[in-house]
Order: C-alpha cells, then sequence, then structure tokens
C-alpha cells in the first residue's frame, strides 16, 4: 500500500494504481467527462484536476500515478476555478439546447456546469467549430450522432476501438474541423458500425443518443382501431428501477407490466416467452447439427440472438454466417406469433396488430427493420425511451402494485430470464439440449456452470451430452470475438455464444446510464441470476404455455411452421 494525504485525512491506495482510482475507491468525487473505467487514462477533458503538493501546476488526477507520501486536495478555489474554466471553454462552443435535449435529464456537461458555476456565452467571439453547424446525423435506424453536441472526449472512439474492437468511428480533422466521425465522414449508416450502442451509453453529453422513437410509440397508442400490443426483454426488468431511485439492479417486472397498461398498451407479452421459445428451437438445431456429418451442418452452432453480433459477422467474418443459429431472436419469435398464433386466437386482423419490444438495446432497432424478419416487430423503444415516456405521462413504476402478463405468450422459466447477462443463453440452451439429447433432466444443483460466468472474455466449458463431449465458448463482448473466431480453436468448437455488449443485455447500449458503469452491470446481472434460481420452473421445455404452443400451433420444435415463423437466414 501507499498512504497519501487527501484534503487532511490519511488514504491508502494501491500502488500502480492512479490518483483518480484511489480518490474515486475512498469516496472522493472527482469529477471527469472523458475518464473510462478499465481503460487506459485519456487525460482529454482535463476536469479531474487537483492540487498536489510539490507540483507546479494542477495534476490531472486520471494520469498521475499515486506515490507516497503524496499531499494532495481536491476543492481549493484554483481547483474549482479551473474547472469552470475547462466547462465555460466547453460551452461557448455548444449549442445552447439543454432546455430539450434528450441527454437534459442526466448530461455529463450540463450537471457539471451548474454545479460549478460556469457560465454561457463567455468567450465567444463568434468563431466557433465547424461541427457547430453540422446538421445530425440521422442515417441509421438505431443512433443519432449530432456532432454539434461533441466536446471530442474520445470516448466513443475509446470505446468503439478498444473494448468493442471496431473503431468505426475516430478523430478527424484538425484545428476548427477537429471531430469525431466514421472513416471518409460517411453517414453512420454506410459505416462498419454495428449499432451496439457501447458509444452512446458512455457519451457524456447528447452528441450520441438512440433514435427517438417516443413520439412514433405516442402516435400508435394514439390510433383507435389497432391494437398495440408489447414485450419486454429480460434485462429491462432489473434496469429501469434505478431511474426512479431505487438501488440497481432491483426487478420490477410486475409493477413494469402495470406501467404498461397504463400507457395505453393492449396487452403485455413477455419476452422472455419468446427466448424460452429460443431455446426450444436452438437446441434442437444443436442437437440436430450435433448428430450430422460435419460438412452437411457447420459447427460450431453460433448463437444469433444478439443483433450487434449477427451485423458483426456480416461486416468481419461473411464466410461464418452459416454457423449462425438460424432462430430468429426472442422478440422477434414473439413478433411474429403476435400477428399469427395471437391474433387468430382473438380474431383479430393481423394487420392491425402492432408489436412494440421494449429493449436493453439499440442494435435491436436495425434488427426489427431487417427484411428477413418480415416486420413482425413494428418498433423498438430501449430502456431509456421507456423512461422518458413513463415520466411524461407522470407513472412512477416503483410505486405501482404488480400486475401479471397477459397469457398466451407471458409464462417464462428461469431458464429465459439469463438470456439477458452474458453466459446465460449458452446455460438455458443447454438444460434443454441435454433433455433432448438424453431424454433426461439435468439435476436442480447442476443447472448452472460456474464456467460461463468466470471474469474474462472468452469463457470455455465442456458438457457431457449423452456420449458425446460438447464444447462450448463464451464471449462477452466483441473485441474477444475476433480473437476466437481466428483462432485454430474455433474448428474445435461445437457451440459459441457470443453477446456484442460486455456484460450482455445488462450492459446494452439503451440501457440507463450512470456513474460506475461496470458495477451496475454486474448488479444487474446478479439480480437475474437470482430471478432464475427463484424460478419454480428453471428449463424452457417445462413452461407450460411453450407446450401449449407446440400442440396447438407450431407441432415441435424444428417443424415446417416453427421454420416459417421462427427461423431466417442471414445471406451473404
Ligand atoms: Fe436481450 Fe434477447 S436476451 S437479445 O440480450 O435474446 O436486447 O434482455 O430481449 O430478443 O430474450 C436484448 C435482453 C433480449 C432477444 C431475449
Ligand atoms: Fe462502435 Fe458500437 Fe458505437 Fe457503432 S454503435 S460506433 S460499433 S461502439
Amino acid at each position: 500500500t501507499v498512504r497519501l494525504t487527501v484534503d487532511g485525512r490519511l488514504v491508502e491506495a494501491r500502488q500502480g494504481q492512479t490518483l483518480l482510482e484511489a480518490l474515486r475507491q475512498a469516496g472522493y468525487e472527482v469529477p471527469t467527462l472523458c475518464h473510462l473505467e478499465g481503460l487506459a487514462p485519456f487525460g482529454g477533458c482535463r476536469l479531474c484536476v487537483v492540487e498536489v503538493s510539490g507540483a507546479r501546476t494542477l495534476v490531472t488526477a486520471c494520469s498521475q500515478p499515486v506515490s507516497e507520501g503524496m499531499v494532495v486536495r481536491t476543492h481549493t478555489p484554483a481547483v474549482h476555478k479551473a474547472r469552470r474554466q475547462v466547462l465555460e471553454l466547453l460551452l461557448a462552443d455548444h449549442p445552447q439546447e439543454c432546455a430539450s435535449c434528450l441527454r437534459s435529464d442526466d448530461c455529463g456537461l450540463r450537471s457539471l456546469a451548474a454545479r460549478y458555476g460556469a457560465r454561457v456565452g463567455l468567450w465567444a467571439d463568434g468563431v466557433h467549430r465547424r461541427a457547430l453547424k453540422e446538421e445530425p446525423d440521422v442515417s441509421s435506424p438505431s443512433i443519432v450522432r449530432d456532432a454539434a453536441k461533441c466536446i471530442l472526449c474520445g470516448r466513443c472512439v475509446r470505446i468503439c476501438q478498444e473494448q468493442q474492437g471496431i473503431g468505426a468511428i475516430d478523430f478527424t480533422g484538425r484545428g476548427f474541423d477537429l471531430g469525431v466521425a466514421p472513416a471518409f465522414k460517411a453517414p453512420l449508416s454506410e459505416a462498419a458500425c454495428v449499432y451496439c450502442g457501447q458509444c452512446v451509453v458512455h457519451c457524456p453529453t447528447g452528441a450520441l443518443t438512440e433514435r427517438d422513437d417516443t413520439g412514433r410509440a405516442w402516435e400508435l397508442l394514439g390510433r383507435p382501431d389497432t391494437t398495440v400490443v408489447v414485450q419486454i426483454a429480460p434485462a429491462v426488468r432489473v434496469s429501469v428501477a434505478e431511474a426512479f431511485g431505487a438501488p440497481v439492479g432491483t426487478p420490477i417486472t410486475g409493477q413494469i407490466v402495470a406501467a404498461l397498461r397504463r400507457l395505453g398498451f393492449s396487452r403485455v407479452f413477455d419476452t422472455d416467452f419468446g427466448a424460452d421459445l429460443t431455446v426450444m428451437e436452438e437446441a434442437a438445431e444443436l442437437v440436430h447439427r450435433l448428430a450430422a456429418p460435419r460438412e452437411q451442418a457447420p459447427l460450431p452452432l453460433m448463437t444469433s440472438c444478439c443483433p450487434g453480433w449477427v451485423k458483426y459477422v456480416e461486416h468481419y467474418f461473411p464466410e461464418r454466417l452459416g454457423h449462425l443459429s438460424s432462430c430468429r431472436s426472442p422478440h422477434e419469435m414473439v413478433g411474429a406469433l403476435a400477428k399469427t398464433y395471437y391474433a387468430e386466437k382473438e380474431g383479430l386482423d393481423p394487420s392491425h396488430v402492432v408489436m412494440v419490444s421494449i429493449m436493453p438495446c439499440t442494435a435491436k432497432k436495425f434488427e426489427a427493420q431487417r427484411e428477413e424478419l418480415q416486420g413482425s416487430v413494428d418498433l423498438v423503444l430501449t430502456t431509456r425511451e421507456l423512461v422518458r415516456m413513463l415520466r411524461l405521462a407522470g407513472i412512477d413504476p416503483t410505486r405501482l402494485e404488480p400486475e401479471a402478463f397477459d397469457p398466451l405468450m407471458g409464462a417464462s422459466t428461469g431458464a429465459a430470464v439469463i438470456f439477458g447477462r452474458t453466459g446465460g443463453v449458452a446455460e438455458a440452451a443447454l438444460r434443454t439440449a441435454y433433455w433432448m439429447a438424453t431424454g433426461k433432466d439435468l439435476p436442480e444443483e447442476k443447472l448452472e456452470w460456474e464456467e460461463l460466468h468466470r471474469a474474462g472474455q472468452i469463457r470455455r466449458l465442456r458438457v457431457e451430452l449423452g456420449s458425446r463431449v460438447l464444447r462450448c465458448a463464451v464471449v462477452d463482448g466483441l473485441k474477444a470475438a475476433r480473437e476466437l473466431l481466428e483462432s485454430p480453436e474455433y474448428e474445435q468448437l461445437d457451440f459459441v455464444e457470443v453477446m456484442a455488449c460486455p456484460g450482455g443485455c445488462v450492459g446494452g447500449g439503451g440501457q440507463m446510464r450512470g456513474q460506475d458503469l461496470v458495477a451496475r452491470v454486474e448488479r444487474r446481472a446478479q439480480s437475474l441470476a437470482g430471478l432464475d434460481r427463484t424460478s419454480p420452473l428453471r428449463r424452457a421445455h417445462e413452461n407450460p404455455e411453450i407446450r401449449a404452443v407446440y400442440q396447438e400451433y407450431l407441432g415441435s420444435p424444428g417443424s415446417a411452421r416453427s421454420h416459417q415463423l421462427l427461423h431466417t437466414h442471414y445471406v451473404d
């Protein structure tokens, strides 16, 4: 340990830590708009300046290593003044749209400016960055990029490059032309961006946002002759409550159902039902591929429920498209059944049924528009958009009595809810694949594999499936996907799960933002694991509504009708 004196108190830190890490760990508030947990220091925004005895100038805490005996002061007039000046310079080159900006509620620049008393309109001499006049890039169905609101903190660039291993956007230009954009300043829709939204989650201002579809949702809900049905993703149920002041990870499934009814949705279905259905179809596909000669049925089978991952394969590994499971993602399955199974049962004209999905993900907006999926889902709203709608309507879900999902597609098992965390899809699929391959159920104490949830971007597991050993890998975050796909190990595998966002959907690009994101994501993941453990049923094939839909409508997993409604294929 290293001992420092901070604002007159003794603080212990670890050798090798930065001053910022040490201060935050000891509970000191140090502002920054560019720092990213887990990535190398950047030192771009200079808001984390503090006084260090003996140093000639203020020191940026994010790039300063701790040393024994260091004497630090975090709140002095000089520190306040320096921070205020940085903020005033940023504001001088920023559109004055705070009152109506989508980020108004949780904009890092806005809240720090208020805290430090930074004034607007100083320094302005009529000369501005070129970007201040640029129109927002609305070319993508998932993400809007408003260069005028960019403060050049570089978080998006570093997340995309260093965490996701993609590099779809980068700094461009010099001086007044300096900005962040895809290569050749192309629109995002023409870049090799997978719409994962990790850049959006980490952007401190309104420069990167989800495409706001709440206006469309209100419009649909107001249509008189339309039945607007909705579904919510696994990860959404453990992330909404934090927007209303509840502890991170608090599950409020039934209260979200109640809130959605109050917003005017006719039926509230559960994407978890779709996840159980995906397990049935994907486990059948896996067992089938394992039985066939490897040349005819390519292995490993790779999961395809994460739309950022699917787009990644299309851009970077098109030759591997045949390895993706043909299963549509869970919410797409629910969408397809809403317009057939549900519409028929209720005697509704399917063209008057509209499906809205509430997802933790920006890429789901893109997925819903894919031609291959035939408009089964009409609109995708992220967790943040749902929260905005609830705020507008004055609904605080944490204060409502829980209500149950609507029947037909409202029942689910613990296998479904863990889809929302990395490793969960593989875990859920293996529970049912085991049953399909052996005719026996895994015992209760063997339903979880600790190997799938270990730290690390690639996790490996071997499972006995009848007479053979199944070799699985789980990839957490896209950076490691390339590593796995390019390694000789890939050819030896049977089953691969990839989740584009670190942590899986709980860490999705449409989720609530906030400080300590890594810990937040982990708490949401633990909450989903808890929901699985306390579920009375934990295997997808035990879901009574899944049994019913096969009996009454689909036949068996992999049937012709299942293929028509629940599968697709991505073409090279
Ligand atoms: Fe996900 Fe999925 S788990 S992709 O992470 O397969 O978005 O939560 O809804 O469709 O179930 C997201 C989450 C979600 C689908 C399911
Ligand atoms: Fe990169 Fe994902 Fe952002 Fe696209 S959405 S720019 S891939 S981080």
